[in-house]
């Protein structure tokens, strides 16, 4: 007789599709669609084979569905999530922990079977009047030891749209794999639909996380970060991986910095999101691997990093033709790209705030027709484009793409970089003593002042350790401690650096740096990897020196870089760095299994700056730095 499942399957997908999937052979995934096929209950079931045809096929139904719009400039469309669905939700979203398992107060769990029990509810018919896609893709580069196969089932012609855009496709390398259940699925409704095509029923939006089934579910919701399964979603699962199998799973960028004479360093970053992780990835001149998140293996003792994606999901906010000028280009050329929650005119163009040009003062945005001066429900006043609107386009369309982007065997890093939006603390650029002192008083110290990115209040400064505190699906402690032992197993370590784009005067408040000064940083940072200049001692790590940063300023952006200036950029700040270590510590404290080293190293560095300002006070100009001959 045959089972349960396939009759499920040929009930409910007519013969092509049918055929398509089973062109697979894998049971388990067979009986994993038939289940949530029959609970979601969708009308019609499309199964993509990533082939450009059915690639076209959901493109299309996106506009025919009207969840996307057509724009003037040719492959550009719009998207619009609904008014209270524009950020990640993490107040509903929860790593779903069998009964005794403690993630730490940090990270939000519920129970697993309340979870299920609770999310399996929610979804049931929750398809009713749409089409569901099953697609196929890969994270990381196809057939290289990176690589997860993952299956997403989504009734949202914009999550299928947006995926076939930011990532590799899998259909091929499931059937070279054949019976396994070793993937990720992802489970995606966006629910009833209101007349705008936002999802409507919002006070039911959940996504929660299954470790245990390698399974997210999200649903009522269609905003980026809470339903594009293969990026954040996934990320939680592959960090519980990672955790396990000695790797690690970063919210980090990847880049190739140009050095003298041809000479190309990798370089990962980790930002918190909206503190110009996307900008510095696009860096004129230097060439792009990837922008958000990046797997790291130790390879023969070598650290190796690949883009999990292969797109960008970026910030439009602020995005000008002065300073982005490649993403600028990009944005106005016929790409595949898919807007969302910018502003539209009646002729289909779009303008985003920042944009540096003159926006009408009428249009559609994300809240349905737009005026200047609108208001919403809480008297807020209404801004053109969203804060958090984004753009998706591949990275192919970018000119600036790594030709190494798509190694399966990885790219070697160089360094690894570290920075929030800090108005008041470190400088704009310094370098870690050493691995364990890059990973304790950078990464692991990491704090943001809250962007748009996240739903609630803006500006409030969080602890954020490497930028990945949102997306952490084991005890922080413990993932401190796997960053600590990996340093351990390399033979060439990375160097660490921190950055801070946003540190402003102690007097006037005014930013210290230019958008465009980061530039400089880096260069002076890929010359540090290969010990090329010295740099000056500091409490905190190593600083440049001015005649380094002067010449380069000099050479990379043809301006003049006054010494007063750089005094103002470079002072350390003691009593601002003191308060920020008692932070830290009094959080990690907090911490179960936190690592004794970091208690450690806290304490040190502590303790240099604490001499220094015996010597020379609390605001210490880099020159006198410089003079110190006996470090403390
Ligand atoms: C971020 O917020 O870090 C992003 C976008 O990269 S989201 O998909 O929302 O996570
Ligand atoms: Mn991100």
């Amino acid at each position: 007789m045959e089972e349960h499942y396939v009759r499920i399957l040929k009930e409910r997908l007519d013969t092509e599709n049918y055929n398509k999937l089973m062109a697979i052979r894998n049971s388990y995934l067979h009986k994993f669609i038939a289940k949530y096929i029959d609970l979601c209950n969708p009308d019609s079931v499309f199964v993509s084979d990533g082939s450009e045809r059915d690639q076209r096929y959901i493109r299309e139904a996106a506009i025919k569905n009207g969840e996307e719009i057509p724009l003037a400039i040719e492959g550009h469309t719009v998207h619009f999530d609904g008014y209270y669905d524009q950020a990640r939700d993490r107040e509903n979203t929860k790593i779903l922990v069998p009964k005794g398992v403690y993630l730490g107060e940090n990270i939000r769990t519920m129970d697993r079977e309340e979870g299920l029990r609770e999310i399996h509810e929610i979804m049931k018919d929750i398809m009713k009047g749409h089409e569901c896609y099953i697609c196929f893709y890969t994270l990381g580069p196809e057939n290289s030891v990176f690589t997860i196969p993952c299956l997403q089932i989504t009734d949202s012609s914009y999550v299928a749209h947006s995926e076939n855009i930011l990532y590799r496709q899998g259909y091929k390398e499931f059937i070279r794999r054949g019976e396994t259940s070793d993937f990720f699925k992802f489970v995606h409704s966006e629910g009833e639909l209101d007349e705008r095509k936002t999802s409507k029923n919002i006070e039911k939006r959940r996504i929660y996380i299954d470790l245990e089934g390698d399974t997210v579910y999200s649903a009522n919701t269609q905003y980026g970060g809470n339903t594009i399964g293969l990026k954040k979603l996934a990320m939680r699962l592959a960090i519980n991986h990672a955790a396990k199998e000695g790797w690690l799973t970063e919210h980090m960028l990847i880049m190739g910095i140009h050095g003298p004479n041809g000479r190309v360093t990798y370089f990962t970053g980790a930002f918190p999101s909206m503190c110009g992780k996307t900008s510095t990835a696009m860096l004129e001149g230097e060439t792009i691997v990837g922008d958000d998140i990046a797997y790291i293996r130790s390879i023969d003792g070598i650290a190796k990093a690949v883009n999990v994606e292969k797109g960008v999901f970026g910030i439009i906010k602020g995005i000008n033709k002065k300073d982005d000028p490649i993403q600028w280009k990009v944005l106005h050329s016929p790409n595949e790209i898919i807007f969302s929650n910018v502003l539209v005119d009646e002729k289909g163009k779009v303008y985003w705030s920042g944009m540096g040009e003159d926006i009408p003062d009428r249009g559609y945005n994300h809240s349905g027709e737009w005026w200047r001066g609108k208001r919403d429900k809480e008297g807020k006043e209404i801004p053109p484009s969203h804060p958090n609107a984004r753009f998706t386009v591949s990275l192919e369309a970018f000119e600036n793409l790594d030709p190494r982007w798509d190694d399966p065997k990885g790219v070697e890093i160089g360094a690894i970089v570290y920075g929030g939006r800090d108005s008041d603390t470190w400088v704009p650029v310094q370098e870690a003593f050493d691995w364990d002192h890059g990973i304790v008083a950078k990464g692991a110290s990491l704090e943001s002042e809250r962007t748009a990115a996240v739903l609630g209040k803006e500006g409030v400064r969080e602890f954020n350790p490497m930028s990945n505190l949102d997306f952490l699906s084991i005890p922080i402690g413990r993932y401190i401690e796997i960053n600590l032992e990996f340093g351990k197993k390399l033979r060439r370590k990375p160097k660490i650096f921190a950055v801070n784009y946003f540190i402003r005067d102690k007097e006037t408040g005014e930013y210290l740096t230019d958008k465009v000064d980061k530039k400089v940083w880096y260069k002076w940072m890929e010359l540090r990897v290969h010990d090329d200049i010295e740099a000056i001692w500091s409490p905190t790590g190593y600083i440049p020196k001015y005649e380094d940063l002067k010449s380069l300023f000099d050479k990379v952006l043809s301006k003049d870089y006054p010494e007063s200036l750089y005094i103002k950029q470079f002072t350390i700040r003691i009593p601002e760095n003191l308060s920020k270590i008692k932070r830290i510590r009094n959080i990690y404290s907090k911490i179960k299994n936190t690592p004794k080293e970091l208690f450690k190293i806290l304490d040190e560095e502590e303790k240099r700056l604490k001499e220094v300002r015996e010597k020379l006070g609390d605001y210490v100009s880099p020159r006198d730095l410089e003079k110190l001959v006996q470090k403390p």
